[in-house]
């Protein structure tokens, strides 16, 4: 069993996809073991993405971010990581893979409406900036 982190982005939650992408994770086999709403700020949007601080879009990832409520949560399930990075499809949506969700629904590399941890290592970082022990129910 393996964990990753999801998150509806500020676009999803406002164009009312947080069903759309609860229901795609129901249906594979991605337990949701912990969720809630946040709206982050500025200052918690670059911590967050603290790896893409030097790179040229961080400043318009980081307001967007902190636009708007987001959805996060932590799934749960065999290689849960690949799987549903699978369901998101490519970061760049033009390049996502037929019935993705970045390929159904984003309208741009950047309003992409989902983010999911790309490794163990960052999924247990990015668990935990959001979620504490109690959170989390198994
Ligand atoms: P991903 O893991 O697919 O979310 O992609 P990255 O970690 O590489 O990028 C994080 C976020 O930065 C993306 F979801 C969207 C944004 N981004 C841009 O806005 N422009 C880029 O060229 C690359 C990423």
């Amino acid at each position: 069993m393996q964990r990753t982190l999801a998150i509806v982005k500020p676009d999803g939650v406002q164009r009312g996809l947080i069903g759309e992408v609860i229901r795609r994770l129901e249906q594979n086999q991605l337990s949701i073991i912990a969720m809630k709403m946040i709206h982050m700020t500025r200052i918690q949007a670059e911590g967050f993405y603290a790896v893409h601080r030097e790179r040229p879009f961080f400043e318009s990832l980081t307001s967007f971010m902190s636009s708007g409520p987001c959805v996060v949560m932590v799934l749960e399930g065999e290689k849960a990581i690949a799987r549903y990075r699978g369901l998101m499809g490519a970061t760049n949506y033009k390049e996502a893979a037929e019935g993705t969700i970045r390929r159904e629904f984003a309208t741009d590399i950047e309003k992409n409406v989902v983010h999911g941890s790309d490794a163990p290592e960052t999924a247990a970082f990015e668990i935990g900036y959001f979620f504490n022990r109690f959170e989390i129910l198994r």
